[in-house]
């Protein structure tokens, strides 16, 4: 008799068709294998899938060229599929469940044919953890098996752990014919499925990430009382040796990473990194939270990445522990065989092909890696990874950080008064959009705690499902707002950002320290800027004073916006909140 992780690979198979079916154990050896696939048989858009690089400069490292129309996750094409509309809430795309299957399942039939379907076991979290969760994934892409086996634990033990049970997350993926038209990328919740066509990258391929520890975990987490959250999650050790782990909620392409990877510039002061994109987060039996990292590695924006912004990201892309690293959509240097992206060293190579394999000409002053190219890379390349990242009941919250990418109005750092101040602080983030999701890039839409394009239900129910904590905290953990992004008239960045947000995040410690004040104002507790350690950082006070001001116009004008963005909600919207927002509106 057949296991039901059998039975459904059968079914998948007999939908999609493929001529053979590799079932994956993880090895080493068997990495090796798909890779040299990957370099010799397998192509997308003409071009082999891997080319190795050079192992001087990058070791066990590989280049990959995405479809040229599918160089980012497209939220417009992502559907969240509960039986009611409702719960879904006007933060998803729906689609009725059954005529989404219908739908589908046309797209899926011999969809595989000629090509081999990859059977990805994979854990979620340690497999130790009472949160791991066992999953499995198929793929006919190899660049996606490879990937996976970076990103995620990939064993067969995750059979074993299953058994018999039909208690496992599926994930039916295929690249289709890379035709935007059907690309489509559906989650069902009630049968932890996700089916996903037409796209081979990042989030939209890799189920593992968004499409499960994010969009089906968030529901799941709403049924189970925990919560899965796009954050990062580090220790922060102090001279004295304390260390005092936060998360750390950003939208794509908002600074996730290089905070994960901190190298701070004050000294004594040392950042070690367990997540860099999600936290599974569940209240302890002291009463406090405690955050895990479900990821296994970093699929991380390559544009500015290097020595001086992110210099432990460029240690863990030259380490080398096996897992191969791969470097998506970057350009390509011929002379060396090297990945090149904007921000990686001062000088640029002369002979580089650009992120579509096109001889690149400096002088057209266009960018030639692509801004939303990444890098895949295995957490334990990592130098700051802490002894901690495999800690099966993860680490104690001490601060939540909530930040957005924004010109004007939002200051370089404040708190809330409290849990609930701090979850409608949250609630009202806005943000400029990047170029991690398909769609104009720089404007401001709300994007409440990061997950706007991640929250797999209602999203009024989800800001309900955080109130409802404070209920259960016995310690609270601090919560801090920062924006790294703020400009000046010319349009340049007000804060240095990168290794300088060590600064703020001092301060952050002394305040959970209790060895600071703060100054109670209309949209929080604001720093005296004395207490923030600026020694040897060469800034202008005019640009400290900026970056602390409350413009009341611009603040009245951030109060309209939520105010139409809440109004979607409906009675879905917890009134705590817009009481929050109606005594906000009155102070300016
Ligand atoms: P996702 O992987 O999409 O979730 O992104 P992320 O939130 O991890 O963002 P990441 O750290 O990769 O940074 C995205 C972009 O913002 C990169 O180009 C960084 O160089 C830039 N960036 C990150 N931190 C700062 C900062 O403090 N200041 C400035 N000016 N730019 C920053
Ligand atoms: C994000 O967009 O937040 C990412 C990249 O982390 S992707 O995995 O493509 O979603
Ligand atoms: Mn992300």
């Amino acid at each position: 008799m057949s296991t039901f992780v059998e039975k459904w690979v059968s079914e998948q198979a007999a939908l999609t068709k493929p001529d053979q079916i590799h079932w994956m154990d993880g090895s080493e050896e068997e990495c090796r294998e798909l890779i040299k696939i990957g370099v010799e048989k397998e192509k997308i858009a003409g071009n082999p899938t891997f080319r190795e690089l050079n192992p001087n400069e990058y070791p066990n490292s590989y280049y990959h060229r995405s479809h040229p129309t599918d160089v980012a996750r497209t939220e417009h094409l992502t559907f969240v599929c509960h039986p009611k509309k409702e719960d879904a809430g006007p933060n998803n795309n729906w689609m009725d469940p059954a005529e989404a299957k219908v739908k589908l399942n046309k797209v899926f039939d011999g969809c595989m044919k000629g090509r081999t379907m990859y059977v990805i076991p994979y854990f979620m979290g340690n497999p130790d953890s009472p949160y791991a969760k066992p999953c499995v994934q198929v793929t006919d892409s190899v660049y996606v098996a490879v990937s996976m086996r970076v990103m995620t634990r990939v064993t067969k033990k995750v059979i074993d752990k299953i058994g018999n049970s039909d208690k496992f997350v599926k994930g039916l993926h295929s690249i289709g014919d890379l035709d935007p038209e059907r690309r489509w990328i559906m989650h069902f919740p009630q049968d932890s499925l996700v089916m996903s066509i037409g796209s081979g990258y990042g989030g939209n391929a890799l189920l593992g990430k968004k499409c499960f520890s994010l969009r089906i975990a968030s529901d799941l987490g709403r049924r189970e009382g925990w919560l899965a959250e796009h954050m990062i999650i580090i220790g922060v050790e102090s001279p004295d040796g304390d260390i005092k782990y936060f998360l750390g909620a950003f939208p794509s392409a908002c600074g996730k990473t290089n905070l994960a990877l901190l190298d701070p510039v004050l000294k004594g002061y040392k950042v070690w990194t367990i997540g860099d994109d999600i936290a599974w987060i569940n209240v302890g039996e002291d009463g406090r939270l405690y955050a895990i990292n479900p990821e296994q590695g970093f699929f991380g924006v390559a544009p500015g990445t290097g020595y001086k912004t992110n210099p432990t990201m460029m240690k863990t892309l030259k380490n080398d522990k096996f897992f191969p690293t791969l470097f998506t959509n970057t350009e390509l240097d011929l002379d060396n065989n090297t990945p090149w992206w904007e921000g990686v060293s001062d000088d640029t190579p002369q002979n580089m092909l650009d992120w579509q394999g096109n001889k690149f000409d400096p002088a057209s002053g266009k960018p030639a890696a692509h801004p939303n190219s990444r890098f895949t890379v295995s957490i334990y390349n990592c130098p700051s990874l802490s002894k901690e990242y495999n800690n099966p009941l993860g680490v104690p919250i001490s601060g939540i950080i909530f930040g957005g990418r924004r010109k004007t109005t939002i200051p370089l750092v404040y708190e809330s008064f409290d849990w609930e101040h701090g979850v409608f602080l949250a609630s009202i983030m806005g943000s400029e959009t990047t170029s991690a999701a398909a769609g104009q890039a720089g404007v401001v839409r709300r994007d409440p705690m990061a997950m706007l394009p991640f929250c797999g239900y209602n999203m009024g129910d989800f800001l309900a499902h955080w109130l409802n904590f404070s209920k259960r905290l016995k310690h609270v953990p601090k919560i801090f707002m920062v924006n790294w992004f703020r400009k000046d008239e010319e349009g340049k960045f007000l804060w240095p950002g990168f290794r300088e947000n060590s600064r703020v995040i001092k301060w952050m410690l002394d305040r959970i320290n209790g060895k600071v004040k703060a100054t109670d104002t209309p949209i929080g507790l604001l720093p005296d800027v004395k207490d923030i350690d600026l020694s040897g950082l060469e800034i202008a006070p005019s640009a400290i004073h900026k970056l602390f001001e409350i413009n009341g116009a611009e603040w009245k004008s951030e109060t309209d916006e939520i105010g139409k963005f809440y109004a979607q909600f409906g009675d879905r919207l917890p009134s705590k909140l817009m009481f929050f927002l109606e005594k906000l509106k009155k102070a300016f």
